[in-house]
């Protein structure tokens, strides 16, 4: 599949003119001329060759086989869940948000006999639901107790970004001026009133968010003996907090109030990144949203165009496995891109989303990589994304692919939550 210049650029024009104003990190392509030519790896070839004719032969060979690829060159792999896991319930239902919701609090203890970190999550259901729920499951970057202002939200006592690194001071603890600073990225009113749960976790709780040699966080429980930080192959922090939303589930699973089956995950930026990796290793999860991925997410790295292989393995060292390094201005030689991780979640509903003004996420590269995943799709009679050409800015698209381009900035915002909760709607119709 060999792209060049000119086709791409006949896309682009309707991205709009107001992104080139946007202040991005320099000495990075921001050009659609620039784009180098590249070819990328067809996801209906098998690594010896043959093409992929029939879903048998994609679900038998072909998707373990990009599985597996992505794990050793990208994300590395990670450990199976432990074989005893301990959840203990903080919080038993109670009426939050003046009435409309019902809040429960999980104590999950990552590692077996209650040993390792321990992740709280924090679950608002419709209060008028009659029975189960589907529910939307996310990571949140600063602790629970930020996604509302809500007093009974234990804070968290995990690293907390943006304050100091390291030491364990009180310094680093949660404070409680942070309560609801994040809350216009949940809208959680908007999530009940639609019939839908939100479960949130806090990635710090999960792995700090900065590099330490995987010293803290998850990584050092599942150890060999000897070993000091993963192999090259195993699992970076991305991993670990996909990992940690599969235990997430796992609790979710275990909650008489929640439809486990139609459980979604989403999650925005390096977050996103998280939400394709976990769509990709835990097929239990029924729909997965990508927002404003970008690069080592829904974005296509062999455009080079904002973020590159070197620029994050170099700002971001802990974020993938230490092979991803190969990469590093050699994006051609990784035997994978991400249109590929995006066919991982086939046959289920995915949906990337991008913001006009996040060029630094290439918000064009997201685009191709839902159009270049849609074959997989095709393959499986599992629908499509039901274009060829990037929908114009605020035009949600919504086939078994769902593609948005938000005007404005790297964020998340509630025109981005009505359209994911649009998209459930269609693909996890209500009984
Ligand atoms: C940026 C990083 C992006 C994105 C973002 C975020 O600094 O370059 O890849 O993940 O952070 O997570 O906020």
């Amino acid at each position: 599949m060999k792209m060049t210049r000119t086709r791409i650029c006949l896309f682009y024009p309707l991205l709009g003119l107001t992104s080139i104003l946007n202040a991005q990190p320099k000495g990075y392509n921001y050009d659609e001329s620039r784009v180098p030519e590249y070819t990328l790896p067809a996801p209906l070839v098998t690594q010896d060759g043959k093409k992929v004719k029939d879903a048998k032969t994609w679900e038998e060979i072909r998707r373990p086989e990009l599985l597996k690829l992505f794990e050793e060159h990208v994300y590395g792999k990670s450990p199976e869940r432990p074989k005893t896991m301990y959840f203990k319930v903080l919080e038993k239902t109670t009426k939050a948000l003046a009435g409309k919701a019902l809040r429960k609090q999980v104590s999950i203890f990552l590692g077996p006999e209650k040993k390792g970190p321990t992740m709280d999550l924090l679950l608002y259901l419709p209060a008028k639901a009659k029975g189960p729920v589907p529910v939307f499951i996310a990571p949140n970057f600063g602790g629970n107790h930020t996604i509302q202002n809500d007093k009974a939200i234990k804070l968290t006592s995990s690293w907390v970004r943006g304050r100091k690194h390291g030491a364990e001071t009180s310094e680093n603890r949660a404070y409680e001026a942070g309560r609801g600073v994040s809350r216009s990225r949940w809208p959680v009113e908007m999530i009940v009133g639609r019939g839908y749960g939100l479960a949130t976790i806090y990635y710090g709780d999960i792995d700090p968010d900065y590099h330490d040699g995987f010293k803290n966080g998850i990584h050092p429980l599942f150890y060999q003996e000897g070993q000091t930080k993963p192999q090259p192959d195993e699992w970076g922090s991305i991993g670990a907090w996909a990992w940690g939303l599969s235990r997430g589930l796992d609790y979710l699973e275990k909650d008489s109030d929640v439809d486990a089956t139609k459980v979604i995950v989403m999650g925005h930026s390096r977050l996103g990144k998280t939400a394709l990796w976990t769509g990709a290793t835990d097929e239990r999860f029924a729909i997965v949203i990508s927002n404003n991925s970008g690069c080592g997410g829904a974005a296509l790295s062999r455009r080079r165009f904002g973020e590159t292989v070197k620029r994050i393995n170099t700002s971001f060292p802990h974020w993938f496995c230490d092979n991803y390094k190969k990469y590093n201005d050699k994006e051609g030689d990784c035997p994978v891109d991400q249109h590929q991780l995006a066919a991982l979640m086939a046959p289920r509903p995915l949906y990337i989303a991008s913001a006009e003004e996040d060029r630094w996420a290439d918000p064009h590269g997201e685009f191709l990589s839902a159009k270049h995943a849609a074959p997989v799709y095709e393959l499986l009679g599992a629908g499509t994304l039901p274009t060829k050409t990037h929908p114009a800015i605020d035009k949600p698209v919504h086939g078994r692919i769902g593609y948005h381009i938000r005007s404005g900035k790297h964020n998340v915002t509630a025109f981005d939550w009505k359209a994911y909760l649009d998209f459930a709607d269609k693909h996890l119709p209500k009984k």
